[in-house]
């Protein structure tokens, strides 16, 4: 069988996609294009009718009826409760919130459904993209260092140009075939990736002492804007900067669209109680209890939502 692949635009849906490749060559199968998507405005409102590339394969993203295959663990992934009430999970349809990253969870049902042995480097992955979209770090100057291997991968994903998109899908693309072949250390070596590496840790640290001219605390809250300077990993460098804090709220541009990304600082003495998924999706966005994101084309608009958000989260977060 040919695939088309669809996939969150971020690492989860990357190493979910590549431990399909990974399982779906084993049996002969074949992924021919890679589509990373976002929630951008109008996507939930068009998203049932949309005409996807077919067969396709959807991974850490929206539930869509007509995937042959279909992974998540988000707990905004029906778009209704009809769709939601429909829904059985199968061998090639599963959903399960409580799981860490999709990765870890397809690895776990391709085992278990169909036998599939995972190779050291799946599992490399599998167990460090748990870590990474759960967040689940020793503390953030774990991330804001970047020592291990999995972690330098990530610095990759930030350095990818995405003014085109058709550039952008190809590079993605062959960096999902790399991770289902090789194991991390590998590829972090290539030549086309570390100097590249070696550039994000050094301007990582630039960001570390630039960070206090674009944050302010606001409360329980630190407020980013990323636009006026584009940094690294702003949600850890925020509970790395100010321990203190209980969410960060980050404003960034990229890809055409202002992003405004929520998150909870899981290290503060006092943890937020706020679903953050919930509320932004009321915004049009989504996510998990603990980090959630929404885009506009008007910054403006962001702004303002921002500021509601952050009020709302100094009240009953
Ligand atoms: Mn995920």
């Amino acid at each position: 069988m040919r695939y088309h692949l669809y996939f969150h635009d971020d690492l989860d849906g990357m190493a979910s996609g590549a431990v399909m490749l990974n399982f779906l060559k084993s049996r002969g199968d074949k992924i021919v294009s890679f589509n990373p998507i976002n929630y951008a405005p109008g996507l939930k409102e068009g998203w049932l009718k949309h005409k996807f590339k077919e067969p396709f394969i959807m991974v850490d993203f929206l539930f869509h009826p007509n995937a042959a295959w279909w992974f998540d663990h988000h707990e905004t992934s029906f778009l209704n409760n009809k769709l939601k009430d429909d829904f059985v999970n199968d061998a090639t349809h599963h959903f399960n919130s409580t799981h860490k990253s999709v990765c870890g969870m397809v690895m776990a049902h391709l085992k278990k459904e169909f036998g599939y042995k995972p190779p050291k480097h799946i599992q490399y992955l599998a167990k460090w993209t748990d870590i990474i979209d759960s967040a689940l770090y020793k503390s953030p100057k774990q991330v804001v260092e970047k020592k291990e291997p999995a972690l330098k991968f990530s610095l990759i994903q930030d350095f990818l140009d995405k003014t085109s998109k058709g550039v952008y899908r190809a590079k993605v693309g062959a960096l999902i075939r790399q991770l289902a072949e090789k194991p991390i250390t590998e590829i972090i070596k290539l030549s086309q990736f570390k100097n590249a590496i070696a550039k994000q840790a050094a301007e990582l640290k630039k960001d570390r002492k630039n960070f206090k001219n674009i944050s302010k605390v606001e409360g329980i809250v630190v407020f980013v804007d990323s636009t006026i300077d584009s940094i690294r990993v702003p949600h850890f460098l925020s509970y790395f900067i100010y321990p203190g804090v209980s969410y960060s709220a980050v404003v960034s541009y990229h890809g055409g669209y202002y992003h405004l990304s929520i998150g909870k600082n899981r290290w503060a003495k006092r943890l937020g109680t706020a679903n953050i998924g919930a509320i932004l999706s009321k915004y049009g966005g989504g996510g998990h209890q603990g980090i959630g994101g929404l885009e506009r084309k008007s910054k403006d608009e962001i702004m303002k939502i921002s500021e509601i958000i952050i009020k709302y989260l100094n009240k009953h977060g």
